[in-house]
């Protein structure tokens, strides 16, 4: 189907440089995470000339050490977004804080401070998908019900899962080696404690390159997860978009992107579509120019609370002013909560931990709790285990807009991670109790047990069904969609990238056989 049939003006095909002030195109897709990479791949493959817009760094050029990305044990300028300080997810280690200064740069992971919670988010082309642990799970079909309740369940588990699981190259560790290998001693050491305590233990897929890692311990390539690289980004095995989705869109030659352009403002245009005003800024942050550009189509993907930022600011500053009342609301944490146990000195973890976890205690049903095993990659025995907990927390937060501030809010209060900690603890208080072990209090500072302040997880603030229809097109302005896991009413009951995907998938198709 080529631009005409989709009822967009036929135009000249994109221009590989940053797009130029003042530039009219058919499409313009703002952020490149999972359901901006999976648009503009659908999109450009239906014929249609494609414009994605990046706040974050491209990530395709090596520092001075010669690596792109820089390693989790040693932070430098490449590693939090426009901070002169890192804010590790875990703060302390053995109760030493351990966060150090760094100079300000546009690095590739954002610790978004909100009242009550830490939202980390990847900055980049590519999005979360540069961060993450490559953990990609499909939900139990049974919780799908809960996941998106407006969506038929058959034509996703039939299409769109397999499509996005295909498309993200998902596969799962070869469970022989994994028995064997020294660096997921620390998973076994988690499987055998959940299976005593009489809990299903699941091996969980990744994007990680299987193979590559089997030879990283074999000695015969580069180290990547076992040298401990995973939060501030993955030089080797690792596939995230750049490699999947984005790479396949671009070689359509129809899909241009511009990194280190922050969007700002989209409103209706005088003569049709929607002016799209954004920021080119430096690796300091600094705005180095303003950008105003036409689209007769915008696509919302700058992740949850990204897009939600944006519509609750445009929505109240009146850029868009028939967005309904539900565009702000509804956003969840994934019920995220991080605990450590401290093990027996018969139950070592092991010194050389994989960084990318590949197994998880699924507790959901009884408990409402699905928790990764997860790594402490420090290259010393810990004797700890450690775990994600993915839970059924019900709180809801919601988005508004400070006028007096100039800022958009979230009311999420620190409270409401409480049913989270509840629900973990159906898992891990048992597990104490059989192995007669203890919770760590060493990792989050204060003696505290609960990593309770933070998610890896935002969902929601423009939920599909409610704050668009059912394909993700924003109510009172047609052109304009949301196509990232802002649509995703809070929780996953797991990881939510192939969730985030597949939705997309699912989506985009639909548009784009609508004709737009
Ligand atoms: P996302 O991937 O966040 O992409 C949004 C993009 O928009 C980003 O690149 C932004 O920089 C960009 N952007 C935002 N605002 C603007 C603007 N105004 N102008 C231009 N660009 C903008 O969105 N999920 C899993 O399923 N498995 C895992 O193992 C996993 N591990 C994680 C570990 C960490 C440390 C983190 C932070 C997340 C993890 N996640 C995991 C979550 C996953 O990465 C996240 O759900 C998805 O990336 C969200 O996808 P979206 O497409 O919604």
């Amino acid at each position: 189907m080529g631009t005409a049939a989709l009822g967009l003006r036929a135009v000249p095909a994109a221009a590989a440089a940053p797009i130029a002030d003042g530039a009219r195109v058919p499409v313009v897709v703002i952020g490149t995470g999972y359901g901006g990479s999976v648009a503009a791949l659908r999109l450009a493959q239906a014929g249609v000339d494609v414009h994605m817009i990046e706040m974050g760094m491209a990530w395709d050029t090596p520092g001075s050490d010669g690596k792109i990305f820089c390693n989790t044990t040693a932070p430098d300028y490449r590693s939090y977004w426009l901070r002169t300080k890192t804010k590790q997810p875990l703060s302390n280690f053995l109760g030493f804080p351990i966060d150090r200064n760094i100079p300000r740069y546009t690095g590739i992971l954002d610790a978004e401070e909100f009242g009550g919670i830490t939202v980390y988010q990847g900055r980049g082309v590519g999005g979360g998908s540069l961060v993450n642990g490559g953990m990609a799970v499909t939900p139990r079909r049974e919780n799908f019900g809960a996941v998106l309740p407006s969506v038929n369940a058959d034509e996703m588990y039939d299409v769109y899962y397999p499509r996005a699981n295909a498309g993200l190259g998902v596969g799962t560790v070869d469970p022989a080696w994994f028995d064997t290998a020294a660096c997921y001693q620390y998973a076994r050491v988690g499987r055998k404690h959940a299976q005593r305590s009489g809990f299903p233990f699941v091996f969980v897929p990744d994007v990680y390159d299987w193979d590559y890692m089997a030879r990283e311990a074999a000695g015969s390539v580069t180290k990547s997860a076992l040298a401990g690289e995973i939060l501030y980004g993955n030089n080797h095995g690792k596939k995230s978009l750049q490699q999947t989705y984005l790479a396949r869109a671009k070689a359509t030659g129809r899909v241009s992107i511009s990194p280190l352009h922050r969007v700002t403002s989209v409103s209706p245009a005088g003569g049709g579509g929607y002016t799209v005003v954004m920021e080119q800024i430096d690796t300091g942050g600094g705005v180095t120019a303003t950008k105003s550009v036409t689209a007769d189509r915008v696509f919302f993907a700058a992740g949850s609370v990204g897009t939600s930022k944006l519509l609750v600011k445009l929505k109240a500053t009146g850029a868009l002013p028939n967005l309904n009342a539900e565009v702000g609301k509804g956003w969840g944490d994934n019920g995220n909560v991080m605990c450590g146990r401290a093990n027996h000195m018969w139950d070592p973890t092991g010194p050389l931990q994989s960084s990318i976890p590949c197994a998880g205690i699924d507790n959901w049903a009884a408990g409402g709790a699905f928790a990764e095993v997860a790594p402490l990659p420090t290259g010393i025995e810990t004797y700890a285990s450690f775990y994600l907990s993915i839970t059924r927390n019900p709180n809801r937060a919601r988005f508004s807009w400070n006028a007096a501030a100039s800022r958009v809010e979230l009311d999420w209060q620190t409270s409401w991670k409480q049913p989270s900690i509840a629900m973990a603890k159906t898992i891990f208080d048992k597990i104490n109790v059989k192995e007669g072990t203890i919770y760590r209090t060493d990792l989050f500072g204060g003696y505290k047990i609960w990593g309770d302040h933070l998610t890896y997880h935002p969902l929601g603030g423009a939920v599909l069904n409610k704050a668009t229809d059912d394909l993700g097109r924003l109510h009172g302005h047609p052109g304009l969609y949301v196509i990232d896991g802002a649509l995703i009413p809070g929780n996953t009951s797991v990881n939510p990238f192939v969730t985030i995907t597949a939705l997309a998938e699912r989506n985009i198709e639909k548009i784009i056989a609508a004709g737009l």
